[in-house]
């Protein structure tokens, strides 16, 4: 892998660490990236299913999962982990990251994780060919391409440090506060950088310098390389090895901080855990030394690097291995941005014409489209095209509840409110509250028990027996007037609706032998309209290809009885209309009608 990141990177964050994800996508947005840096975030506590973020000016919606493995089974693309968990946690993220597998690198930015669980996630990222950026760092950049969380600092400071479109140096650190100094002084003296990593400041971490500067070799966009080491490890002198052999030929530019140690009288400890020199080779001192003499370019003090760095640059340059670059256009995010109080996925009536789920409305309601209520259905509740089979489903559904009769519960309801003078929809309103578990709303909580019992494989006695334990009617079983001797026609239309277009019935092939036993007992106790629908929707679902899990979604969220809504409202309204044409009075009930028990109250 020459390049680390490319404009197509996404990453999964791990931790809802907002203010660096902002950061990400300001960057983004900066370099006209055309989609987020940040494919998901994994936010193990949030019941939120996704964050907004600012890009430009606009927002952004990104999806939170609970797990990495969540995370990656729906971001399949998205080959970065950055792991902002912390030091506690972050040792059994990567792990389980590299057990998932799928990631090229893996960012972590914990400091103190115990130095044998770093050398343990060190060793098997290694072992699988995955780049560990750190622990202890913040992060890396492929400038106009990709950026890690904080790196580079504010977009102000990234701008200014040209590290918002590629130059031609390679830089490597250890320390993240000095790569953005480097950066701001490589942009002064320079053109910037090609692709640059903090490699962290642990012991132990993941990628060490020559990893980073055998890959920089290899990336044709770098042209020279920097290389800021500090007192303290050896790793310097495996650089020195390969520019020795030759595996390393671009020039390297290289400095190790650190070289006040001598003025001290015993070992001192600088601020990384790392930066300690056990011995004379591990000075600051000892491997400028060691560098200067192979060639590498090491100048007297940390001062005179922007010198070296200007000469080096402009000698590649004379010889025209360095081309002049041209400035790319960039987007400038506005200072003050506002947050978006409601969202919307499901249309938009911005342009010209208003959309269902991307369609204009033209495309599904003039005549010749052949589209119908069924597909605006699949647009708007499910934003989805579904195949004519299943919309035509959608319509025979709401075609078959639309009406059963003023007698039941809601369009008594309906008349009864329309006869008191009440409007249409005052009126529509009363019947519709009377949808739920024992009238109309049963479908919901039929395809909940019907597929309940058929996931957990339950015979019909064991379903029953289940049903009585909870106390419940079995939902989409029985009915008032429509029994085996009366049998509903609407539920045969459905079920010979599906026999002949469904490409499989499993659940209501499950519905129907406990049918067989409920109406044994009594005969009433068929599967009724309800019941028919809800089992019937699933069974659709599972064909259109959703998981288990959106199916549970869409029934624990009332889509199902949403059907009978849309449809009975059809009747319900005729029912009102009817009221109002026929101009009827107030009703009042017969009080022969009804049973009055009532008794003196007690006196307490
Ligand atoms: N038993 C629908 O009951 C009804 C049982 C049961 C096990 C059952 C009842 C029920 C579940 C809810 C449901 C949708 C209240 C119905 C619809 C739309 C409609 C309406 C229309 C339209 C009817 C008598 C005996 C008792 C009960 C037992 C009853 N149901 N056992 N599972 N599901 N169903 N609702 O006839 O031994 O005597 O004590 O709640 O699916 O709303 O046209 O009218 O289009 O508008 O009044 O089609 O089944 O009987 O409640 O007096 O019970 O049967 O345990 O046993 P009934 P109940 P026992 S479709």
């Amino acid at each position: 892998m020459a390049q680390l990141y490319t404009r197509d990177t996404q990453a999964i964050f791990w931790n809802n660490n907002a203010s660096a994800i902002q950061r990400m996508l300001d960057y983004d947005y900066t370099i006209k990236r055309t989609k987020p840096s940040v494919a998901g975030i994994v936010a193990p506590t949030s019941s939120s299913k996704f964050e907004k973020f600012f890009y430009g000016p606009d927002e952004v919606m990104i999806p939170l999962y609970k797990t990495t493995a969540e995370a990656k089974a729906a971001q399949p693309q998205a080959d970065v982990l950055l792991n902002f968990a912390s030091f506690r946690t972050a040792y059994d993220v990567t792990m389980e990251a590299l057990e998932i597998g799928g990631f090229k690198s893996i960012m972590v930015t914990a400091e103190g994780i115990p130095e044998r669980l770093a050398r343990k996630m060190n060793a098997t990222a290694k072992a699988q060919n995955v780049i560990v950026i750190g622990p202890a760092t913040v992060g890396a950049i492929a400038p106009g391409a990709f950026k890690i969380a904080n790196i580079g600092g504010t977009i102000e400071n990234i701008v200014q440090s040209k590290l918002h479109r590629a130059g031609s140096c390679g830089l490597v650190t250890r320390s993240g506060g000095l790569f953005n100094e480097l950066s701001n002084i490589i942009a002064i003296n320079a053109d910037g950088i090609a692709e640059g990593v903090a490699i962290g400041g642990d012991r132990f971490v993941g990628s060490v310098f020559i990893d980073n500067l055998l890959r920089m070799e290899a990336n044709p966009e770098v042209k020279y390389m920097l290389l800021l080491g500090e007192v303290g490890g050896t790793e310097e002198y495996k650089v020195i090895e390969a520019v020795k052999s030759g595996k390393i030929k671009k020039p390297i530019i290289a400095w190790c901080i650190g070289t006040i140690a001598k003025y001290y009288d015993s070992g001192v400890q600088f601020g990384h855990a790392g930066a300690s020199a056990n011995g004379d080779m591990e000075t600051a001192e000892a491997k400028n030394k060691a560098m200067k003499e192979v060639g590498i370019h090491v100048p007297a003090s940390f001062n005179d690097l922007p010198e070296i760095i200007s000469a080096v640059y402009h000698e590649l340059h004379a010889e025209g291995v360095i081309k002049d670059i041209a400035e790319p256009a960039t987007n400038v995010c506005p200072s003050v941005r506002k947050s978006k109080e409601f969202i919307c996925t499901i249309s938009d009536d911005r342009g010209d014409e208003a959309t269902y789920a991307g369609f204009p409305i033209s495309s599904l309601a003039t005549p010749d489209t052949g589209k119908g209520i069924g597909d605006v259905v699949s647009l708007l509740w499910f934003k989805k095209q579904y195949p004519k089979w299943a919309t035509d489903f959608i319509e025979t559904v709401i075609k078959t509840v639309a009406d059963h009769g003023p007698a039941v519960s809601g369009a008594h309801n309906a008349k009864v409110t329309a006869r008191a003078g009440k409007s249409v929809v005052e009126s529509l309103v009363t019947g519709l509250l009377t949808i739920g578990p024992r009238f109309g709303g049963a479908i919901d909580g039929a395809a909940q028990y019907f597929k309940y019992a058929d996931d957990n494989k339950l015979t019909p006695a064991e379903f029953l027996n289940h049903m009585k334990k909870e106390g419940v009617p079995i939902p989409g079983i029985g009915h008032r007037i429509k029994s085996l001797k009366n049998p509903d026609l609407r539920v045969e239309g459905l079920k010979k609706y599906a026999a002949a277009h469904f490409p499989a019935t499993p659940l209501l092939d499950y519905a129907l032998t406990v049918e067989q036993l409920t109406t044994s007992k009594k005969e009433n106790l068929i599967l009724n309209v309800d019941g028919t629908i809800g089992i019937l929707m699933v069974d659709m679902w599972r064909a259109l290809g959703y998981s288990e899990d959106e199916i549970n979604e869409f029934i624990s969220s009332g889509t199902l009885n949403a059907f009978f809504i849309v449809g009975r409202s059809i009747g319900f309204i005729g029912h009102v209309l009817d009221e109002k044409r026929l101009a009827m009075p107030m009703y009042r009930h017969p009080m022969s009608d009804i049973l009055y028990d009532v008794q003196v109250a007690e006196k307490l």
